[in-house]
């Protein structure tokens, strides 16, 4: 029996935002009218009953359990794409599959890898993180003794500084959200607070910052804030329950929540407390583009607030008008999202998104809302503010801040860095969603 609440038609749902957005609400009064809408079917319960297949996998034993777990042999798409796959003497990128996972956080195999020199193997019984340079008492951590400090978990985004860099070009481009925000993932990670640790060395008061260095044969390094070192900056030794990916910085990485990607140093093997920056290479270079102005930003470590659609989005072509959801993800290094906007004209009408609780701080949150296509063309966008009070620049904002790509003349030819405004999909007639400049 359908319940009263239920007996309202979605057609009949009041449209709060042109082409067809629906108040976030709407699936809980739509209640079965929308099922209906969506799978077609309006059956007697005898009926519904008839409908289940009379498949192989029902009639006999199933196969044999494994040790370790892996996906469906169904999912095998459900993969990163790689950007070196032979492993060539430069940066390899893994890239997340957004558009074909939901939720929160990244599965492990799934998350984003960034590796300049590719990835050490390390024996963990060897491995060794040094803390020294301005503190009382220089020492050296073993895992099993880092195993024996108090842990805590977060749930933390790591998103690389280029992430969405194609996004400063003139013309849309050509590809799916993995392409252009792939390089944005978030786990649970579980480690050592590095407070914890800097208490066992003690703190030069001339010690302002810190220098990570990683183990890979690159030794990248990075200078941190003893701000942040103090705040809530990781030894992270766990991803998602399990130990660090291998891709990630097995055994230890430096985790600095919500601060630029090639800052959270992977496999960690020192932090040297020290009165002025290093100007190490990363922070030299590659993540100091040069300005419209001429100038440089000498250091930008925040991953400001941002969101995109990863639902429906390129790749993912819609079946025909009818209901829909729209989500993505949101996040911000300046604590919680408050609120996403959603828009199915390009930008001149919106609606509120519902938020999945719980909503955490520098963390991703899914947003959706309901969405009924009238088959005709659409463009898809968000806008994300974080409880800081922080918005997402339109991208006529931020182009005109850093520069559209290939105008200005950037040191080493770099595209620019830190792009958080918009993300555009057009819905055709055909049902393809494409990337588009609105
Ligand atoms: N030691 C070391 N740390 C590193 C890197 C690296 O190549 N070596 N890549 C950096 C970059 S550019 C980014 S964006 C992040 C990516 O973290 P992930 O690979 O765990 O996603 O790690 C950073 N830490
Ligand atoms: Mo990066």
């Amino acid at each position: 029996m359908p319940s009263s609440r239920s007996t309202r038609r979605w057609e009949d749902l009041e449209v709060v935002a042109r082409n067809g957005l629906l108040d976030r609400r709407a699936f809980f009064k739509g209640g079965a009218a929308f099922a209906a809408a969506i799978t077609g079917y309006t059956l007697s319960d005898s009926a519904a009953a008839q409908q289940l297949p009379d498949a192989p996998w029902s009639a006999a034993a199933g196969s044999l359990l494994t040790p370790y777990g892996a996906p469906s042999q169904f999912e095998n798409g459900v993969a990163r794409t790689l950007s070196n796959p032979k492993g060539e003497p430069r940066t390899q990128h893994a890239r997340t599959p957004h558009h074909l996972i939901n939720g929160t956080f990244t599965p492990n195999g799934l998350h984003f890898i960034i590796s300049h020199s590719g990835n050490p193997d390390i024996d963990p019984e060897k491995h060794r993180l040094v803390i020294h340079g301005l503190v009382r008492q220089p020492l050296v951590f073993t895992l099993d003794a880092l195993m024996r400090y108090p842990m805590v978990s977060r749930m933390a985004f790591v998103e690389c500084g280029g992430n969405g860099a194609p996004l400063f070009s003139k013309e849309p481009i050509d590809a799916t959200v993995q392409a252009l925000h792939g390089l944005v993932s978030c786990a649970e990670w579980t480690g050592v607070m590095l407070s914890t640790l800097l208490e066992e060395t003690g703190i030069d008061p001339k010690a302002k910052w810190l220098i990570a260095e990683g183990a890979d044969s690159l030794a990248l390094s990075r200078s941190v804030p003893m701000t942040k070192a103090l705040d809530d900056a990781m030894i992270a030794l766990y991803q998602n329950g399990e130990r660090l990916m291998p891709g990630n910085g097995y055994p230890m990485r430096l985790l600095l929540p919500g601060w630029e990607g090639n800052m959270n140093v992977k496999w960690l093997r020192r932090i040297k407390l020290v009165e002025t920056p290093a100007m190490s290479y990363y922070e030299a270079r590659t993540y100091a583009p040069i300005l419209p102005s001429g100038k440089a930003y000498q250091f930008y470590f925040l991953q400001e607030v941002k969101s995109f659609i990863t639902h429906p989005s390129p790749g993912l072509k819609l079946s025909g008008p009818g209901f829909y959801e729209i989500s993505g993800l949101a996040y911000s290094a300046n604590g919680r999202i408050a609120k996403v906007m959603v828009s199915a004209d390009g930008g001149k009408s919106w609606t509120q998104a519902a938020l999945q609780a719980p909503v955490l701080p520098k963390a991703f949150a899914r947003f959706r809302v309901p969405w009924r296509w009238d088959g005709g063309p659409a463009v898809l966008q968000s806008r994300a503010w974080d409880e800081a009070g922080n918005v997402q620049p339109t991208r006529a904002q931020i182009v005109a801040a850093r520069g559209e790509t290939k105008t200005v003349p950037n040191v080493m030819g770099f595209p620019n860095q830190h792009y958080n405004g918009p993300t555009s999909w057009g819905i055709e007639r055909s049902g393809e969603v494409k990337h588009v400049y609105a």
